[in-house]
């Protein structure tokens, strides 16, 4: 290539170069220096130090995280033999307490009233007893029995039991936590001690009723109802109407059976009209409206019973000092009548109360 000066459209050419000579064949290789491999004595113990230490590092590490995972699985899962209880179930342990702790004292200030401080029972039917806790009071039962209301136990509409959910109808006033927590407290087993707590603050504290700062629950989890027996009816007035159901040994007659009950005191067939003394006995609002009632000894006298409570079913039963019955009425649901003979009984003090409200009593005197 060569200049060509005066033309006018002159192409400029790039300016020759010198011809480059060829790159150096160790242009990318480490300078000499680098390739000593010299190590003096100590540099090379120091390296198999330093290797050492880190295998160390390495090796604690994985130990570390090993532990680490051993450690966390027993502490989830609860160590072998039972010695702990894993993280799950003592949270489940942990709820469950709460609940029944909280549930004792919703128990407390809306069931006592009619059930009894510890279900014993009263207006409402007795809710502690193994045989009903057994199958009978199930967690869905008590669950449907709170959200529809008495109604649900035995189809009585009037019955006193009100409907305690509040999405039942009418809404009632407990949530559906609230709910769980009742169902929990009735259903919270024997022989565990829980902590009362203060209502407001779940502070520990007693019990202002019974004064106590414990509470044990009252299902009995080794009970068995005995072989052959029968359940318990699905409507608890059953056990009281049901005459097999009446404690054997008793002289008790059924009272107003217009059927001629084969009485122990005679003159089976006078069962239609009253005979000898005449006693009244009525019942109204869950109580007798007499304290006090007396009758002539060593001769049969009819009890003239009133149950003025709509929907509610009452009778009159007859204790002596000992506490056996001597005398049981047939249960009527008011409003109801019925006239019940009675057998003639010995002078002494006897207690008349209510099959079905065990808390309904009254002093019935026997003398001349
Ligand atoms: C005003 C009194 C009263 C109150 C308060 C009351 N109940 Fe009742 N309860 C009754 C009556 C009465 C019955 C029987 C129902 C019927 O047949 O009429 C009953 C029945 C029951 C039953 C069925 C019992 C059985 O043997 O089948 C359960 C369970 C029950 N109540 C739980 C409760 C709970 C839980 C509370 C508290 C939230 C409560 N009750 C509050 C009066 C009451
Ligand atoms: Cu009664």
């Amino acid at each position: 290539m060569t200049d060509q000066p005066g033309h006018p459209s002159e192409e400029r050419l790039p300016a020759p170069r010198p011809p480059s000579s060829p790159e150096p064949a160790d242009r990318f290789t480490a300078p000499p220096s680098a390739h000593r491999n010299d190590l003096t004595p100590e540099r090379a113990a120091g390296i198999v130090r330093q290797s050492a230490s880190a295998r160390w590092v390495g090796f604690l590490a994985v130990v570390i995280v090993a532990l680490f995972v051993i450690v966390y699985y027993f502490y989830e899962l609860g160590l072998p033999g039972g010695l702990t209880q894993s993280r799950l179930s003592a949270e489940t342990t942990a709820q469950q307490v709460t609940a029944v702790e909280r549930g004792y004292n919703l128990y407390e200030a809306n069931c006592a009233k009619c059930h009894g401080a510890s279900g014993e029972g009263g207006i409402g039917p007795t809710l502690n007893r193994q045989d009903k806790l057994f199958a009978h009071l199930s967690p869905e039962y008590i669950q449907t029995m709170l959200q529809v209301g008495g109604r649900y136990a035995c189809g009585n509409a009037n019955s006193v039991m009100p409907v305690w959910s509040n999405t039942g109808n009418p809404p009632g006033p407990l949530n559906y936590k609230q709910i769980e927590d009742v169902i929990a407290f009735i259903r919270a087993e024997k022989g565990t001690e829980y902590q009362v707590l203060n209502p407001n603050t779940l502070e520990p504290s007693t019990d202002p009723n019974t004064g106590k700062s414990t509470f044990e629950g009252w299902v009995d989890p080794s009970y068995k109802p005995a072989p052959g027996a029968t359940p318990y009816p699905a409507c608890w007035q059953d056990e009281f109407t049901n005459a097999t159901a009446a404690p054997s040994g008793s002289p008790a007659p059924s009272g107003s059976a217009p059927s001629g009950s084969p009485a122990a005191s005679g003159s089976p067939g006078a069962s239609s009209s009253p005979t000898g003394t005449v006693v009244q006995v009525s019942a109204l609002n869950i109580a007798y409206e007499q304290s006090q009632i007396s009758a002539p000894a060593g001769t049969a006298f009819t009890i003239h019973f009133d149950n003025k409570d709509p929907g509610v079913p009452h009778n009159v039963a007859i204790k002596d000092a000992s506490g056996a019955e001597v005398f049981k009425g047939d249960i009527i649901t008011g409003p109801a009548q019925a006239d019940y003979q009675v057998p003639a009984l010995q002078p002494g003090t006897y207690t008349f109360t209510c099959s079905v409200h065990p808390s309904m009593t009254g002093t019935l005197t026997v003398g001349n």
